[in-house]
């Protein structure tokens, strides 16, 4: 679970389209605050987004949270799921309208390629209401292969989305 003490720094991307999506937001900044080995060092301000890749949805509020944790990566996805699923997430259907999702879009220089986890994220860099946030808390963070996160903002500016 823990990398001996080695803390890095992990972003967390939260977004919600269904229930009342500012109270899970709390909800999941405070769980992910009580994680052991692990320390919240910032969270971004809310936005309201419409959809990508759904049809037919309300729109989304998003959020990204900046951590120190000595969890790995595979340590800090259990510890999503769980708080998915303590905050109501069910999963009807891929991309079903959601109480709480929470996706691990960096941590530290960390590459996993597995079928249950990429990091990083593989589309967080084509999405607006990931880059967004994460240039507010980072914006000269590199995503390993990819580009620097203010570089690549301007490439997803046809998607809709405004802070709350
Ligand atoms: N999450 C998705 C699919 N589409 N669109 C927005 N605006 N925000 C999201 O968080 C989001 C989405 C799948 O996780
Ligand atoms: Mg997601
Ligand atoms: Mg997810």
């Amino acid at each position: 679970m823990s990398r001996g003490g080695t803390a890095v720094t992990a972003f967390i991307g939260l977004g919600a389209n269904l229930g009342d999506a500012v109270a899970a937001m709390d909800a999941a900044c405070t769980a992910l605050g009580a994680l052991p080995d692990t320390r919240l060092v910032a969270r971004s301000r809310l936005y309201r987004s419409a959809p990508v890749g759904v049809t037919g949805q309300p729109d989304y509020i998003n959020a990204v949270v900046q951590l120190s944790t000595s969890l790995s990566a595979r340590a800090v996805l259990e510890a999503l799921m769980r708080i998915e699923a303590d905050n109501g997430r069910t999963r009807e259907y891929h991309m079903a309208p959601r109480t709480l999702d929470m996706d691990l879009l960096l941590h530290g220089d960390t590459v996993v390629n597995e079928p249950e986890l990429t990091v990083p994220h593989p589309r967080m860099h084509q999405r607006a209401f990931v880059l967004a946030p994460l240039a507010e808390l980072a914006p000269q963070t590199i995503i390993p292969g990819v580009g620097r996160v203010a570089d690549l903002l301007p490439t997803v500016a046809d998607q809709a989305i405004s802070p709350l």
